[in-house]
């Protein structure tokens, strides 16, 4: 079967697709993650098989923040799977044809998401074909650095009580650097707990802070600029993802590494906040920049520019993405998925490990799938 403009090919050599379905499920999170733009109660995750000839299937998911769009993103799939059934594993050929069929309406949002969740189960399935790990075939290896990288436990916004007790826990853990949520009502309150951790830490680990795109520029000036001499690896979207010229301003007024990244759309929105100095940092979200392939371009213009590299979510595929990053940073660990995992990610004394299993390595605990399944017809 052709879709317009692709002729089906099976390529001697590749695998090609004979069903892609999607899966909609809430999965329970260790607690709500509360951060100064919202609070996110459970992870509403859709999950995408995309089953070929060669009996492998490519798996990927898909963070909704929402259980609001599942549905509507598990309708995009099944319209989607026609253009794809048919067709060779080819990701990036595969990718920018679909992208092309959506030239008119354009792709921003949950689209671009549900795109780039399919890029990435095809990349699942053709490193699966070639039975190596994803990082294998984006040129790293595993077992590189020991296989292992730098990774920071994310909390939320949380009183200094509750901040303690995650410092306290991610210092247990062996945990190197730490993440946590502000932007409360006042400054004194962001100092406080701020203040409160970096006593704790005790030099022990890194902080990084997230403000979440919660403050105006002027406001967020005054914050950073306060926030300026506690020691913080990173501040994280002060303001708007899409404020470039705020964020240049912000980042102008004070000498702490800006981050951004998790809400820029595609490599080219990656390109342009680097373009006008919004960010020291970036940190992409697969579904967001465009799964494998558009992590790779991303990729590309940080190296260009010696930008640091760190992720957003998805730590399963990100571990094998940093890995083939020129300027990797540090792995968000943020284990989301792993009520439904058979081998979750694995983390010791601060670090991830990369799995040295076919693909990106998940397999759909399939009890827990069905346990974790809404019917949203
Ligand atoms: C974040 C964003 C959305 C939901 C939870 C957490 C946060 C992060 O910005 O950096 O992980
Ligand atoms: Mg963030």
């Amino acid at each position: 079967m052709s879709s317009a403009g692709l002729t089906s090919t099976g390529g001697e050599s590749l695998p090609v697709i004979t069903s892609v379905t999607a899966r909609t499920l809430v999965v329970p999170l260790r607690q709500p993650l509360r951060t100064a733009s919202g609070v996110v109660q459970s992870a509403p995750l859709l999950l995408i098989d995309v089953e070929t000839d060669a009996g492998v299937t490519g798996r990927a998911y898909l963070f909704t923040y929402t259980p609001k769009v599942l549905g509507a993103s598990a309708h995009l799939v099944t319209s989607l799977s026609e253009l794809l059934v048919g067709q060779a594993i080819a990701p990036q050929r595969l990718s920018l044809h679909l992208q092309n069929q959506f030239r008119l309406l354009g792709t921003a949002g949950l689209l671009d998401m549900v795109l780039a969740t399919i890029d990435t189960a095809l990349w699942d399935a053709l490193a699966r074909f070639t039975g190596q790990p994803l990082i294998h075939l984006l040129g790293g290896q595993v077992g590189t650095n020991g296989g292992r990288l730098l990774c920071y436990a994310s909390y939320g916004m949380d009183s200094l009580q509750e901040t303690l007790r995650n410092v306290g826990e991610a210092l247990e853990q062996g945990f190197r650097a730490i993440k946590i949520k502000i932007g409360h009502p006042t400054l004194a309150q962001d100092l406080q707990i701020v203040r409160g951790a970096q006593r704790a830490l005790n030099g022990r680990a890194a902080l990084l802070v997230d403000y979440n795109q919660s403050l105006s520029v002027p406001e967020a000036v005054i914050r950073c600029r306060a926030l300026d001499d506690e020691g913080l690896t990173w501040i994280e979207e002060p303001t708007r993802f899409d404020d470039h010229q705020g964020h240049a301003h912000i980042a102008a007024s004070i000498h702490t590494p800006l981050q951004l990244g998790e809400n820029l759309w595609g490599a080219r929105q990656i390109a342009n906040s680097l373009e006008a100095s919004a960010s020291d940092c970036m940190m992409p979200d697969l579904a967001r920049v465009g799964g494998v392939t558009g992590w790779l371009q991303a990729s590309g213009v940080c190296a260009a520019r010696q930008v640091p590299v760190s992720n957003h979510f998805y730590q399963e595929v990100s571990i094998h993405l940093l890995q083939a990053t020129p300027t990797a940073h540090m792995l968000e660990y943020f284990p989301m998925a792993d009520p439904i995992l058979q081998q979750p990610l694995h983390q010791e004394d601060g670090y991830a490990v990369s799995p040295d299993r076919p693909g990106h390595g998940m397999e759909w605990d399939e009890h827990a799938v069905e346990r974790y399944r809404v019917n949203l017809n």
